[in-house]
């Protein structure tokens, strides 16, 4: 079963660059740009990985980012998470950044943009692996920001290709950025929104209904309605489900409790993904062999979760038939 995994070609459709920051590299990043770090060492930081909330990941999370200065970190951190995708099979990435987590720390946006892009260009030359780049806006600061992050982006976006909103959920519901979705849809770019993984079933009725996106990231907490599951499968609106994330995050307590094969066998269109990878345990091949251990996930499950991802992926639709 694992050579079985090793050889699906997979695609990601819900990763954090900044979600792969491995510590090792946090620290090697850390000593060449001088910054401090709360950890003596990368074993300490390792036992710090031990979250009981989504909260508790993210206050980690900024904090590692930290480390992240020049072109050349976003470009080695991104080059890092394709050989992963090399060792994984992983053909086609369409990866978060958030650019709020940088700018706020006075490091300009082209340095972000523009090391994390010559990575995936570098790459796709190299290993042939496809790409999209999400610019996400983090929920947790106000409308206000967003849109100054928006006004920021506005010079580079025929390199973005599209928008999405993470960080806190909880009390910072989708309706919070309307505005800047519906501005962002004016200028022609298609929308995603973490939606449903701590938040209730609401949310997700909120990220179709006010932000009109075309995927929901995690929306595991559809199960709270079956209204909102009926309507997920007739429309095939896809969700990027990230199993050891949701484990980690106490989403569900044990992977033997995770609902995304119901999901599935409810004919929506379910896919896999690692979500933040250094933080969680693993990268997308380990994924697919946690919903084997876990939940006695078959080979042809494996393969519709594969071909729901290419689906869901905003590839064209020639490569679409090529990859299918
Ligand atoms: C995230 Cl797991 C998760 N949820 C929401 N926002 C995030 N940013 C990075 N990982
Ligand atoms: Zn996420």
């Amino acid at each position: 079963m694992d050579t079985f995994i090793a050889d699906l070609p997979k695609l990601e459709l819900h990763l954090h660059i900044e979600g792969t920051l491995e510590p090792e590299l946090m620290f090697a990043l850390a000593r060449r740009n001088g910054v401090a770090l709360p950890w003596p060492d990368v074993a300490s930081l390792r036992t710090a990985y031990e979250f009981d909330s989504l909260q508790s990941f993210l206050d980690l999370y900024y904090q590692g980012a930290s480390v992240l200065v020049t072109e050349q970190d976003f470009f080695d951190l991104t080059w890092a998470y394709l050989e992963r995708c090399v060792a994984d099979h992983v053909v086609h990435v369409e990866i978060f950044f958030d650019p709020q987590t940088h700018t706020a720390r006075g490091i300009p946006f082209e340095t972000v943009l523009g090391g994390i892009e010559r990575a995936l260009k570098d790459g796709e030359e190299a290993f042939g692996i496809s790409w999209r780049l999400i610019m996400s806006f983090l929920r947790h600061l106000s409308e206000e920001e967003a849109f100054a992050t928006l006004a920021e982006a506005e010079p580079h976006l025929a390199r973005l290709h599209g928008i999405g909103l993470d960080s806190s959920e909880l009390g910072n519901p989708p309706g919070k950025f309307a505005r800047v979705f519906a501005r962002c849809r004016e200028l022609g770019l298609p929308a995603v929104a973490h939606a449903g993984e701590e938040g209730p079933a609401d949310y997700i009725w909120q990220s179709i209904q006010e932000l009109q996106i075309r995927r929901i990231d995690h929306g595991v907490r559809c199960s709270d309605e079956p209204e909102l599951v009926r309507y997920l499968a007739d429309t095939r609106l896809p969700l990027t489900v990230c199993p050891l994330s949701n484990v980690r995050l106490r989403v569900f307590d044990e992977m033997a409790h995770h609902n995304v094969l119901h999901l599935l066998e409810q004919g929506l269109c379910v896919t896999i993904n690692s979500d933040d990878p250094a933080y969680f345990g693993g990268y997308m091949g380990a994924n697919f062999r946690a919903l084997v251990q876990g939940l006695g996930a078959s080979r042809e499950q494996l393969c519709r979760l594969c071909l729901n991802a290419v689906e869901a992926s905003w590839l064209d639709l020639a490569d679409k038939v090529r990859l299918t």
